[in-house]
Parts: structure tokens; sequence; C-alpha cells
């Protein structure tokens, strides 16, 4: 993986840059769409590629551990192949979908154990077994395995879980150094920073995981609850410390605006379930705020979906008749409302970059965030 920082914005920490790997470029600041068991749910691969037009999805080695499972996965010649995507995937590694499964799962020293959420059958995760998994799966960008904390978390917990984590951190490189990659094409490795919402357990996770010397970086343990500016807060010490010639990567974040925020202080790649998770409950993210499509005010509102948006759902079909969708249980309601999510995300990282290589994201970023804080 290469990574050319191309400009760092005057007036914030904001950056676009490019990475290169083996799947082609993924111009940062990014918005990956996540694609759990293998698909971004509800959106076909033509539209994901065409319309929506992502340089990176990604994949969760949780699930794809558990279903279709490493032998088929493996058969197939890695995920690109088994779901016939050309272009990036990131996999997440666990750390944080075990960490979902309250009430189903161990942590120990060794690795964590859990019960499966579809089968109920045990299983245990360790930094070892979760790298040979993620060869296996085969995506372009693998996520050391951590443990994410709760929020709100005791200070002597999170700073336990954090060294933890940073063990885990040294088991994983050591352990990948012995596997050789699977399919012909390079894996880079990202070390997750954690350390809660604690300003000097950040700095000091931020610095191990530095000094650990990879590719790129991740945050992690955020998103969990916390108000924004803790987040916002966490971000900036964090980003203090990460190299700046490599790519910084934030968790699971967030709405479109934790999204501008973060970018402003530093960060080059984000993903969240946000975009399809809330189109498939009739919530439709827009430049101008936010729209639930389910409410009764858009019954007679024949206006296109959005008549900024990148996709052609959003002149192709009205307001009125993507209520009626949803009002009437179709699934090709939740289909067209993620399709425009994802196509909002990935176009407001893309006009990120665009300001920032202009020179005036920080006007441009502050304007968005107003406009985007309402609902229609
Ligand atoms: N760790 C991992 N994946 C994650 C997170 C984390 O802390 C988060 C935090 N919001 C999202 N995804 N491995």
């Amino acid at each position: 993986m290469k990574f050319d920082l191309k400009i760092t914005d005057p007036k914030s920490k904001a950056r676009a840059g490019t990475i290169t790997t083996d799947h082609g470029e993924i111009e940062t600041p990014i918005f990956m769409p996540v694609g759990t068991v293998g698909t971004v749910k509800g959106v076909h691969q033509t539209e994901l590629k065409n319309e929506i037009n992502p340089d990176i999805i990604l994949g969760n080695t949780y699930h794809l551990f558990l279903r279709p499972g490493m032998e088929i996965l493996e058969k197939a010649g890695g995920l690109h192949k088994f779901m016939n995507w050309d272009r990036n995937i990131l996999t997440d590694s666990g750390g944080y979908q075990v960490y979902s499964l309250s009430g189903r799962r161990k942590i120990n020293e060794e690795g964590v154990k859990f019960k499966s959420h579809i089968d109920g059958s045990m299983h245990f995760f360790t930094p070892e077994n979760v790298m040979e998994t993620q060869r296996t799966i085969g995506a372009d960008i693998i996520m050391a395995f951590d443990e994410c904390t709760p929020y709100p978390c005791d200070y002597n917990y999170a700073k336990r879980s954090m060294h933890m984590t940073h063990r885990w951190l040294d088991r994983c490189i050591n352990h990948l150094e012995k596997l050789p990659f699977k399919y012909g094409y390079e894996q880079t490795f990202m070390p997750i920073v954690q350390g809660s919402t604690y300003k000097d357990l950040r700095r000091q996770s931020a610095e191990y995981i530095a000094n650990s010397g990879q590719q790129a970086n991740a945050i992690g343990g955020l998103s969990v609850g916390e108000p924004a500016e803790e987040l916002y807060a966490m971000t900036e010490v964090v980003c203090e410390v990460l190299p700046e010639d490599k790519p910084r990567y934030l968790m699971g974040v967030g709405t479109p605006i934790n999204i501008l925020e973060n970018i402003a202080l530093g960060i080059d790649m984000f993903d969240c379930v946000m975009p399809t998770r809330n189109a498939r409950n009739g919530m439709l993210f827009t430049a101008h705020g936010s729209i639930n499509i389910k409410n009764k005010k858009w019954e007679d509102d024949f206006s296109p979906i959005d008549d900024m948006g990148i996709t052609w759902v959003d002149t192709m079909y009205s307001k009125a008749y993507l209520r009626h969708l949803f009002a009437a249980k179709e699934m090709l309601g939740k289909q067209i409302a993620s399709i425009h999510n994802l196509g909002f995300y990935v176009w407001l990282t893309r006009e990120a970059r665009k300001h920032i290589l202009a020179g005036d994201f920080r006007e441009w970023k502050d304007k968005m965030v107003k406009q985007m804080d309402k609902r229609l």
C-alpha cells in the first residue's frame, strides 16, 4: 500500500490523499459502505459500482467466519471473487462485533469465547486465528483484533483493556509474519487505538500504535454512545500523535456531521452502518437535513426524493412514491433509500475532498454542518 498526502487544509487539520493498493486507488477522505456478510444490504454490485461508486467497501470477519465459513471463501478464491467486487475491500477483525454480543461472550487474555448469533454454536477468536481468517477472506486492508470498550467505561477497566489490546496487537503482528498472502495481492494491516474517553489513555495508546510502525492506523472504541464533544476531543488528541504521512481510519463513525467534523480533525477514512440501517427504517440524509419518509407530510409531495442527489433513484422517484413503498412494506422502498443514503455519504466525502483541494474546506464544512442539522 502507498499513501500520497496531496494537501492539508491551512485552516483545519483536514487532509486530501490517495491510497494505492493492488485493487486500485482510494481517494481520501473516503466513506466505505458496509457490506457485513459480503453484500451491501439491498444494493446490487452494479448499482454500487456505477451509481454510488465507492473505491472501497467493508466486510466483517465475524459474520463471514460463521457464514459462509472459511472453507467456502477459500474455495471461492477470496471475498473479491466470491461477491464479484474487483475494487478494494477492508475487513473488520470481529473485535467490535463480538463486543456487541454482550452476554454471549467471555473475554480473557487469550481471546474471546462467543456464542454464534446464528445457531448458538461456541467459537473462540484469538489474535492469531483472526489473522488467519482475514488472510482467507482476502481483503486489501485487514484490522487488528482489539477490545472495544463500552461507554461509559470505568478508568481502570479502560486502562487494563487498552494494555490487553496492545498485547493482542503484538500477537497479531508476530503471527502475520508467518502467514503469506493467499491470493497473490498484498494485504495491509491496521492497528487500532483504544483508551475509551480518557485523554491520557488515548495518547498512550496512539503512541503504542504509532510505534508499531504499520502503514496505516485506526481509532476504535468511539461512537459507542458518548456525546459528540467527547468523540471529537478523543480524535483530536489521537491525531496529534499518529503520524501525518499514514492514513487514519475512524471506525464506525457516524452521522454526516460527525464525518465532516472528524475530517476537520485529520481523519481520512470512515465506515458506518447508519446510511443503510437508517435507510431501511425510512430515514434519508440530504445536504439540507434528514427526512423521515414515513411521515404523512410526504403523502402528496411529488417532488424528487433529492433533486441534488447523485444517484438515479434521487430524481427517478418522488417522495410520495417512496413513502407509499414504505407504507406498503415493499422491499423496493428499502432499496431506493439505501442507494440514496450511500450515494449521499460517498458524495459528502468526495465534496469534502474537493473543498480541501480548493482551499475552502472550513467555510464549506461550517455551512454544511448548519444545513444538515435539520429535520425536513
Ligand atoms: N474496534 C473494531 N471495530 C470497530 C470498532 C472498534 O472499536 C468500532 C467503534 N465504534 C467500530 N468498529 N475492531
